[in-house]
Protein backbone atom coordinates (compact mmCIF):
# COMPACT_ATOMS: atom_id res chain seq x y z
CA UNK A 1 0.00 0.00 0.00
CA UNK A 2 1.65 3.70 -0.70
CA UNK A 3 2.75 4.87 2.07
CA UNK A 4 3.01 9.25 1.95
CA UNK A 5 3.73 12.13 4.20
CA UNK A 6 0.78 13.73 5.06
CA UNK A 7 0.64 17.35 4.48
CA UNK A 8 -1.83 20.30 2.93
CA UNK A 9 -1.34 19.04 -0.34
CA UNK A 10 -1.63 14.85 -0.35
CA UNK A 11 -4.70 15.99 1.74
CA UNK A 12 -6.34 17.60 -0.15
CA UNK A 13 -5.33 15.63 -3.57
CA UNK A 14 -6.97 12.92 -1.56
CA UNK A 15 -9.85 14.27 -0.88
CA UNK A 16 -10.83 15.26 -4.53
CA UNK A 17 -9.66 11.94 -5.32
CA UNK A 18 -12.28 10.43 -2.99
CA UNK A 19 -15.18 12.67 -3.60
CA UNK A 20 -15.12 11.25 -7.59
CA UNK A 21 -16.28 8.10 -5.64
CA UNK A 22 -19.71 10.30 -4.75
CA UNK A 23 -23.20 9.23 -6.61
CA UNK A 24 -23.43 13.09 -7.46
CA UNK A 25 -20.55 12.04 -9.67
CA UNK A 26 -23.00 9.47 -12.38
CA UNK A 27 -24.77 12.39 -13.88
CA UNK A 28 -24.93 10.56 -17.20
CA UNK A 29 -26.94 8.03 -15.39
CA UNK A 30 -29.48 10.03 -15.09
CA UNK A 31 -31.30 10.48 -17.46
CA UNK A 32 -31.67 6.96 -18.28
CA UNK A 33 -33.25 6.92 -14.51
CA UNK A 34 -35.75 9.55 -15.09
CA UNK A 35 -37.05 7.63 -17.71
CA UNK A 36 -37.42 4.22 -15.87
CA UNK A 37 -39.13 6.23 -12.93
CA UNK A 38 -41.80 8.34 -15.98
CA UNK A 39 -42.54 4.65 -17.17
CA UNK A 40 -43.33 3.17 -14.02
CA UNK A 41 -45.69 6.65 -12.77
CA UNK A 42 -47.44 5.65 -16.52
CA UNK A 43 -47.76 2.36 -16.76
CA UNK A 44 -47.46 1.27 -13.05
CA UNK A 45 -47.28 -2.64 -12.61
CA UNK A 46 -46.96 -3.41 -16.35
CA UNK A 47 -43.65 -0.80 -16.65
CA UNK A 48 -42.41 -3.03 -13.32
CA UNK A 49 -42.66 -6.55 -14.61
CA UNK A 50 -41.17 -5.40 -18.03
CA UNK A 51 -38.25 -4.01 -16.50
CA UNK A 52 -38.22 -6.58 -14.00
CA UNK A 53 -37.81 -9.28 -17.28
CA UNK A 54 -35.37 -6.70 -18.96
CA UNK A 55 -32.98 -6.18 -16.09
CA UNK A 56 -32.87 -9.58 -13.72
CA UNK A 57 -34.51 -11.91 -16.42
CA UNK A 58 -37.36 -12.64 -14.06
CA UNK A 59 -40.84 -13.26 -14.71
CA UNK A 60 -42.92 -11.74 -12.61
CA UNK A 61 -46.17 -10.77 -12.62
CA UNK A 62 -49.48 -9.23 -9.85
CA UNK A 63 -49.21 -13.32 -8.91
CA UNK A 64 -46.16 -13.84 -7.87
CA UNK A 65 -45.32 -10.50 -6.98
CA UNK A 66 -45.33 -10.79 -3.13
CA UNK A 67 -42.67 -13.10 -1.82
CA UNK A 68 -45.50 -16.16 0.06
CA UNK A 69 -44.95 -17.73 3.13
CA UNK A 70 -44.55 -20.83 2.17
CA UNK A 71 -41.54 -19.25 0.30
CA UNK A 72 -40.55 -17.96 3.61
CA UNK A 73 -40.85 -21.10 5.60
CA UNK A 74 -38.49 -22.52 2.43
CA UNK A 75 -36.01 -20.35 3.48
CA UNK A 76 -35.87 -21.25 7.26
CA UNK A 77 -35.11 -24.42 6.15
CA UNK A 78 -32.26 -23.63 3.95
CA UNK A 79 -30.49 -21.49 6.33
CA UNK A 80 -27.90 -22.46 8.74
CA UNK A 81 -29.55 -22.86 12.38
CA UNK A 82 -26.23 -21.38 13.46
CA UNK A 83 -26.88 -18.11 11.07
CA UNK A 84 -30.24 -18.38 12.58
CA UNK A 85 -29.33 -17.90 16.00
CA UNK A 86 -26.45 -15.05 15.38
CA UNK A 87 -29.51 -12.76 13.30
CA UNK A 88 -31.36 -13.11 16.71
CA UNK A 89 -28.38 -12.12 19.01
CA UNK A 90 -27.49 -9.13 16.60
CA UNK A 91 -31.34 -8.39 16.96
CA UNK A 92 -31.12 -8.18 20.34
CA UNK A 93 -28.13 -5.62 20.49
CA UNK A 94 -29.60 -3.73 17.66
CA UNK A 95 -32.96 -3.09 19.18
CA UNK A 96 -31.33 -2.56 22.85
CA UNK A 97 -29.59 0.32 21.31
CA UNK A 98 -31.92 2.04 18.56
CA UNK A 99 -34.38 2.10 21.52
CA UNK A 100 -32.61 4.40 23.98
CA UNK A 101 -33.03 6.68 20.40
CA UNK A 102 -36.79 6.76 21.29
CA UNK A 103 -37.93 10.26 21.27
CA UNK A 104 -41.17 10.84 23.77
CA UNK A 105 -43.95 13.70 22.61
CA UNK A 106 -43.50 16.73 24.99
CA UNK A 107 -45.86 19.26 26.57
CA UNK A 108 -45.48 22.59 28.18
CA UNK A 109 -47.75 24.74 29.95
CA UNK A 110 -47.15 28.57 30.16
CA UNK A 111 -49.45 31.09 32.53
CA UNK A 112 -53.12 31.76 31.52
CA UNK A 113 -53.17 28.27 30.09
CA UNK A 114 -51.07 27.77 27.21
CA UNK A 115 -50.17 24.39 26.53
CA UNK A 116 -46.70 23.98 23.84
CA UNK A 117 -45.83 20.75 22.52
CA UNK A 118 -44.22 18.22 20.11
CA UNK A 119 -46.34 15.38 19.39
CA UNK A 120 -43.91 12.28 17.81
CA UNK A 121 -45.47 9.90 15.78
CA UNK A 122 -43.84 7.50 13.67
CA UNK A 123 -44.20 7.19 10.05
CA UNK A 124 -47.06 4.97 8.19
CA UNK A 125 -45.79 3.44 5.46
CA UNK A 126 -41.62 2.75 4.99
CA UNK A 127 -40.03 1.06 1.71
CA UNK A 128 -36.68 -0.58 2.66
CA UNK A 129 -34.43 -1.53 -0.61
CA UNK A 130 -32.14 -4.45 -0.41
CA UNK A 131 -30.06 -5.25 -2.65
CA UNK A 132 -29.61 -8.34 -4.79
CA UNK A 133 -26.86 -9.94 -6.61
CA UNK A 134 -23.12 -10.05 -5.61
CA UNK A 135 -24.23 -8.25 -2.39
CA UNK A 136 -26.57 -10.15 -0.49
CA UNK A 137 -26.21 -8.64 3.13
CA UNK A 138 -28.64 -10.09 5.85
CA UNK A 139 -27.19 -7.67 8.40
CA UNK A 140 -28.20 -4.87 6.33
CA UNK A 141 -31.44 -5.77 6.45
CA UNK A 142 -31.80 -5.60 10.28
CA UNK A 143 -30.21 -2.30 9.98
CA UNK A 144 -32.74 -0.89 8.14
CA UNK A 145 -35.56 -2.59 9.69
CA UNK A 146 -34.93 -2.35 13.30
CA UNK A 147 -34.97 1.23 13.59
CA UNK A 148 -38.30 1.81 11.64
CA UNK A 149 -39.84 -0.88 13.42
CA UNK A 150 -38.51 0.15 17.05
CA UNK A 151 -39.82 3.71 15.71
CA UNK A 152 -43.23 2.33 15.77
CA UNK A 153 -43.80 2.33 12.15
CA UNK A 154 -46.85 0.23 11.21
CA UNK A 155 -46.37 -0.85 7.54
CA UNK A 156 -43.06 -1.66 6.32
CA UNK A 157 -42.47 -3.40 2.92
CA UNK A 158 -38.84 -4.24 1.55
CA UNK A 159 -38.36 -4.69 -2.37
CA UNK A 160 -35.53 -6.86 -3.79
CA UNK A 161 -34.39 -7.76 -7.26
CA UNK A 162 -35.19 -11.24 -7.69
CA UNK A 163 -32.75 -13.79 -9.76
CA UNK A 164 -33.16 -15.06 -13.05
CA UNK A 165 -35.32 -17.98 -11.12
CA UNK A 166 -37.52 -15.57 -9.68
CA UNK A 167 -36.33 -16.47 -6.66
CA UNK A 168 -34.70 -14.50 -3.44
CA UNK A 169 -31.33 -15.08 -1.19
CA UNK A 170 -32.58 -17.29 1.75
CA UNK A 171 -30.63 -15.45 4.23
CA UNK A 172 -32.23 -11.80 2.84
CA UNK A 173 -36.31 -13.85 3.61
CA UNK A 174 -35.21 -15.14 7.25
CA UNK A 175 -33.50 -11.42 8.48
CA UNK A 176 -36.65 -9.66 6.70
CA UNK A 177 -39.11 -11.80 8.43
CA UNK A 178 -36.90 -11.74 11.94
CA UNK A 179 -36.74 -7.75 11.74
CA UNK A 180 -40.23 -7.63 11.21
CA UNK A 181 -40.75 -6.57 7.41
CA UNK A 182 -44.54 -6.97 6.77
CA UNK A 183 -44.59 -7.63 2.92
CA UNK A 184 -41.67 -8.24 0.41
CA UNK A 185 -41.93 -7.76 -3.22
CA UNK A 186 -39.70 -9.26 -5.83
CA UNK A 187 -38.49 -6.19 -7.90
CA UNK A 188 -35.02 -4.34 -7.82
CA UNK A 189 -33.54 -1.31 -9.58
CA UNK A 190 -34.89 2.21 -10.09
CA UNK A 191 -38.35 0.55 -10.88
CA UNK A 192 -38.55 -0.72 -7.46
CA UNK A 193 -37.81 3.15 -6.28
CA UNK A 194 -40.29 4.55 -8.47
CA UNK A 195 -42.80 1.79 -7.52
CA UNK A 196 -42.41 2.63 -4.20
CA UNK A 197 -42.31 6.24 -4.44
CA UNK A 198 -45.91 6.53 -6.50
CA UNK A 199 -47.35 3.57 -5.93
CA UNK A 200 -48.53 0.36 -8.52
CA UNK A 201 -51.11 -1.89 -8.50
CA UNK A 202 -49.18 -4.56 -6.53
CA UNK A 203 -47.10 -1.97 -4.60
CA UNK A 204 -48.06 0.49 -2.06
CA UNK A 205 -46.95 4.16 -2.33
CA UNK A 206 -44.69 4.83 1.05
CA UNK A 207 -44.12 7.44 2.60
CA UNK A 208 -39.93 7.26 3.26
CA UNK A 209 -37.67 4.57 1.14
CA UNK A 210 -34.35 3.65 2.87
CA UNK A 211 -31.63 1.08 1.93
CA UNK A 212 -28.42 0.69 -0.65
CA UNK A 213 -28.40 -0.09 -3.85
CA UNK A 214 -26.25 0.23 -6.93
CA UNK A 215 -25.94 3.84 -8.91
CA UNK A 216 -29.65 3.47 -10.84
CA UNK A 217 -31.14 2.84 -7.27
CA UNK A 218 -28.96 6.06 -5.64
CA UNK A 219 -29.77 8.03 -8.28
CA UNK A 220 -33.83 7.18 -8.64
CA UNK A 221 -33.89 7.75 -4.74
CA UNK A 222 -32.70 11.26 -5.21
CA UNK A 223 -34.82 11.74 -8.11
CA UNK A 224 -38.09 10.52 -6.20
CA UNK A 225 -37.23 13.13 -2.97
CA UNK A 226 -39.70 15.48 -2.03
CA UNK A 227 -42.43 12.99 -3.32
CA UNK A 228 -41.08 10.97 -0.34
CA UNK A 229 -38.76 10.85 1.96
CA UNK A 230 -35.50 9.34 1.36
CA UNK A 231 -32.55 8.70 3.62
CA UNK A 232 -29.00 9.20 2.79
CA UNK A 233 -27.39 8.36 -0.66
CA UNK A 234 -24.82 5.70 0.59
CA UNK A 235 -21.33 5.30 -0.92
CA UNK A 236 -18.48 3.09 -1.22
CA UNK A 237 -17.58 1.89 2.41
CA UNK A 238 -14.44 3.57 4.13
CA UNK A 239 -12.42 2.91 6.90
CA UNK A 240 -10.23 5.15 8.67
CA UNK A 241 -7.61 4.26 11.24
CA UNK A 242 -5.83 6.64 13.25
CA UNK A 243 -3.31 5.02 14.93
CA UNK A 244 0.00 6.01 17.30
CA UNK A 245 2.87 3.87 17.75
CA UNK A 246 1.18 1.66 20.71
CA UNK A 247 -1.61 0.47 17.69
CA UNK A 248 -0.58 -3.55 16.87
CA UNK A 249 0.16 -3.59 12.98
CA UNK A 250 -1.50 -6.77 12.62
CA UNK A 251 -5.04 -5.52 13.81
CA UNK A 252 -4.84 -2.82 12.17
CA UNK A 253 -4.04 -4.29 8.99
CA UNK A 254 -7.21 -6.69 8.89
CA UNK A 255 -9.15 -4.09 10.25
CA UNK A 256 -8.32 -1.79 6.62
CA UNK A 257 -8.50 -4.54 4.68
CA UNK A 258 -11.83 -5.72 6.09
CA UNK A 259 -13.85 -2.31 3.83
CA UNK A 260 -11.61 -2.91 1.13
CA UNK A 261 -12.97 -6.10 0.36
CA UNK A 262 -16.88 -4.05 -0.28
CA UNK A 263 -15.78 -3.01 -3.56
CA UNK A 264 -13.00 -1.56 -5.89
CA UNK A 265 -14.36 1.68 -5.11
CA UNK A 266 -13.58 1.60 -0.85
CA UNK A 267 -11.68 3.14 0.84
CA UNK A 268 -8.99 2.10 3.24
CA UNK A 269 -6.39 4.82 4.92
CA UNK A 270 -4.45 4.30 7.39
CA UNK A 271 -3.13 8.00 9.36
CA UNK A 272 -0.32 7.34 11.43
CA UNK A 273 2.32 9.24 13.57
CA UNK A 274 4.73 6.68 14.04
CA UNK A 275 6.62 5.71 10.44
CA UNK A 276 7.52 2.01 12.04
CA UNK A 277 3.87 1.40 12.16
CA UNK A 278 3.19 2.82 8.84
CA UNK A 279 5.88 -0.17 7.06
CA UNK A 280 4.57 -2.92 9.77
CA UNK A 281 1.08 -2.39 8.24
CA UNK A 282 2.26 -2.03 5.08
CA UNK A 283 3.90 -5.06 5.00
CA UNK A 284 0.68 -7.42 7.36
CA UNK A 285 -1.28 -5.77 4.46
CA UNK A 286 0.65 -8.02 1.66
CA UNK A 287 0.79 -10.87 3.70
CA UNK A 288 -3.13 -10.91 3.99
CA UNK A 289 -4.42 -10.12 0.85
CA UNK A 290 -2.08 -12.77 -0.84
CA UNK A 291 -4.38 -15.04 1.08
CA UNK A 292 -7.88 -13.15 0.95
CA UNK A 293 -10.86 -14.94 -0.96
CA UNK A 294 -11.44 -11.20 -2.42
CA UNK A 295 -8.04 -10.60 -3.48
CA UNK A 296 -8.64 -9.10 -6.27
CA UNK A 297 -10.79 -6.44 -5.26
CA UNK A 298 -8.84 -5.58 -2.38
CA UNK A 299 -5.84 -4.60 -4.69
CA UNK A 300 -8.23 -2.83 -7.00
CA UNK A 301 -9.29 -0.93 -3.75
CA UNK A 302 -6.08 -0.35 -2.07
CA UNK A 303 -4.79 0.84 -5.89
CA UNK A 304 -7.34 3.17 -6.35
CA UNK A 305 -7.80 4.67 -2.83
CA UNK A 306 -6.25 3.06 -0.21
CA UNK A 307 -3.08 5.44 1.56
CA UNK A 308 -0.83 4.98 4.30
CA UNK A 309 -0.44 8.46 5.77
CA UNK A 310 2.43 9.75 7.76
CA UNK A 311 1.76 12.81 10.14
CA UNK A 312 3.98 15.11 11.56
CA UNK A 313 1.79 15.31 14.95
CA UNK A 314 -1.72 13.92 16.35
CA UNK A 315 -2.98 17.41 16.02
CA UNK A 316 -2.21 17.47 12.00
CA UNK A 317 -3.58 14.29 11.94
CA UNK A 318 -6.59 14.91 13.79
CA UNK A 319 -7.46 17.58 11.75
CA UNK A 320 -7.23 15.46 8.27
CA UNK A 321 -9.49 12.85 10.34
CA UNK A 322 -11.80 15.72 10.61
CA UNK A 323 -11.48 16.92 6.61
CA UNK A 324 -11.62 13.42 5.53
CA UNK A 325 -14.81 12.67 7.87
CA UNK A 326 -14.97 8.63 6.96
CA UNK A 327 -17.42 7.00 7.76
CA UNK A 328 -15.89 4.45 9.85
CA UNK A 329 -13.28 5.05 12.20
CA UNK A 330 -10.83 3.75 13.95
CA UNK A 331 -8.97 5.14 16.36
CA UNK A 332 -5.97 2.70 18.15
CA UNK A 333 -3.94 5.40 20.21
CA UNK A 334 -2.67 5.33 23.95
CA UNK A 335 -5.86 7.14 25.17
CA UNK A 336 -8.39 6.80 22.98
CA UNK A 337 -11.34 8.52 24.51
CA UNK A 338 -9.32 11.35 25.33
CA UNK A 339 -8.39 11.48 20.93
CA UNK A 340 -12.43 11.12 20.07
CA UNK A 341 -13.11 13.96 22.21
CA UNK A 342 -11.13 16.23 19.40
CA UNK A 343 -13.17 14.19 16.35
CA UNK A 344 -15.73 15.97 15.07
CA UNK A 345 -16.63 14.51 11.63
CA UNK A 346 -17.37 10.20 11.33
CA UNK A 347 -19.86 8.27 10.88
CA UNK A 348 -19.23 5.44 13.63
CA UNK A 349 -15.90 6.49 15.54
CA UNK A 350 -14.23 2.89 17.34
CA UNK A 351 -12.23 2.34 20.09
CA UNK A 352 -9.63 0.62 21.41
CA UNK A 353 -7.84 -2.17 19.44
CA UNK A 354 -10.52 -4.73 20.40
CA UNK A 355 -12.90 -2.66 18.79
CA UNK A 356 -12.38 -3.79 14.69
CA UNK A 357 -15.20 -2.18 12.34
CA UNK A 358 -16.77 -5.53 11.62
CA UNK A 359 -17.93 -5.43 15.62
CA UNK A 360 -20.40 -2.53 14.57
CA UNK A 361 -21.13 -4.05 10.95
CA UNK A 362 -22.81 -7.24 12.55
CA UNK A 363 -23.50 -7.03 16.51
CA UNK A 364 -22.73 -4.62 18.76
CA UNK A 365 -25.94 -3.10 18.42
CA UNK A 366 -25.55 0.96 16.83
CA UNK A 367 -26.48 1.21 12.72
CA UNK A 368 -23.97 0.24 9.70
CA UNK A 369 -25.71 2.47 8.08
CA UNK A 370 -23.59 5.51 8.24
CA UNK A 371 -22.61 8.55 5.99
CA UNK A 372 -20.24 8.31 3.56
CA UNK A 373 -18.03 10.39 1.04
CA UNK A 374 -17.49 13.30 3.50
CA UNK A 375 -20.70 13.29 4.39
CA UNK A 376 -20.24 13.11 8.37
CA UNK A 377 -20.12 16.49 8.38
CA UNK A 378 -23.69 16.87 8.54
CA UNK A 379 -25.47 13.54 8.29
CA UNK A 380 -25.52 11.13 10.82
CA UNK A 381 -26.02 7.10 11.09
CA UNK A 382 -29.79 5.72 10.57
CA UNK A 383 -31.61 5.96 13.06
CA UNK A 384 -35.21 6.16 14.58
CA UNK A 385 -34.77 9.83 13.96
CA UNK A 386 -35.48 8.46 10.50
CA UNK A 387 -38.65 6.95 11.24
CA UNK A 388 -40.40 9.87 12.97
CA UNK A 389 -41.90 13.04 12.50
CA UNK A 390 -42.62 15.30 14.83
CA UNK A 391 -45.96 17.82 15.02
CA UNK A 392 -46.03 21.29 16.75
CA UNK A 393 -48.81 21.86 19.93
CA UNK A 394 -50.38 24.97 20.18
CA UNK A 395 -53.28 25.85 22.85
CA UNK A 396 -53.99 29.24 23.96
CA UNK A 397 -56.82 29.69 26.52
CA UNK A 398 -59.43 32.84 25.91
CA UNK A 399 -57.28 35.26 28.59
CA UNK A 400 -53.69 33.67 26.98
CA UNK A 401 -54.50 34.99 23.68
CA UNK A 402 -56.59 37.93 24.59
CA UNK A 403 -53.03 39.11 26.38
CA UNK A 404 -50.73 39.39 23.44
CA UNK A 405 -53.68 39.83 20.54
CA UNK A 406 -52.70 43.43 19.61
CA UNK A 407 -49.36 41.91 19.21
CA UNK A 408 -49.86 39.40 16.75
CA UNK A 409 -52.56 42.08 14.68
CA UNK A 410 -49.14 44.94 14.73
CA UNK A 411 -46.99 41.79 12.95
CA UNK A 412 -50.14 40.39 11.13
CA UNK A 413 -50.63 44.32 9.60
CA UNK A 414 -47.35 45.10 9.03
CA UNK A 415 -47.06 42.18 6.52
CA UNK A 416 -50.56 43.58 5.07
CA UNK A 417 -51.82 40.20 5.75
CA UNK A 418 -55.52 41.33 6.77
CA UNK A 419 -56.98 38.45 6.95
CA UNK A 420 -54.49 37.28 9.54
CA UNK A 421 -55.42 39.82 11.88
CA UNK A 422 -59.34 39.77 11.53
CA UNK A 423 -58.87 35.96 12.70
CA UNK A 424 -57.26 37.43 15.49
CA UNK A 425 -59.75 40.62 15.94
CA UNK A 426 -63.04 38.84 15.66
CA UNK A 427 -61.94 36.98 19.00
CA UNK A 428 -62.04 40.39 20.98
CA UNK A 429 -63.17 43.33 18.80
CA UNK A 430 -65.96 44.07 16.80
CA UNK A 431 -65.30 43.54 13.21
N1 LIG B 1 -19.54 -1.95 6.23
C1 LIG B 1 -20.78 -1.83 5.50
C2 LIG B 1 -21.86 -2.70 5.97
C3 LIG B 1 -21.65 -4.16 5.89
N2 LIG B 1 -20.51 -4.79 6.11
C4 LIG B 1 -22.58 -5.12 5.63
C5 LIG B 1 -20.71 -6.10 5.98
N3 LIG B 1 -21.96 -6.29 5.70
C6 LIG B 1 -21.30 -0.41 5.63
O1 LIG B 1 -20.35 0.48 5.40
ZN1 LIG C 1 -18.57 -3.90 6.10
Amino acid sequence: MRILDLNKETTSNILESLLKRSPNSYGEYESRVAAIIEEVRKNRDAAVFSYTKQFDRAEINADNIVVTDEEINEAYATVAPELLDVIRKSLVNIRAFHSKQLQNSWFTSGENGTILGQKVTPLDKVGVYVPGGKAVYPSSVLMNVVPAKVAGVPHIYMTTPPGADGKIAASTLVAAKEAGVDTIYKVGGAQAIAALAFGTESIPKVDKIVGPGNIYVALAKKAVFGHVSIDSIAGPSEILVLADETANPEYVAADLLSQAEHDEMASAILITTSRALADQVSKEIDYFVARLSRKTIIEKSLENYGYILIAPDMETAIDTVNEIASEHLEIVTKNPFDTMTRVKNAGAIFLGEYSSEPLGDYFAGPNHVLPTNGTAKFFSALSVDDFIKKSSIISYSREALEDVYRDIVQFAECEQLTAHANSIKVRFEDV
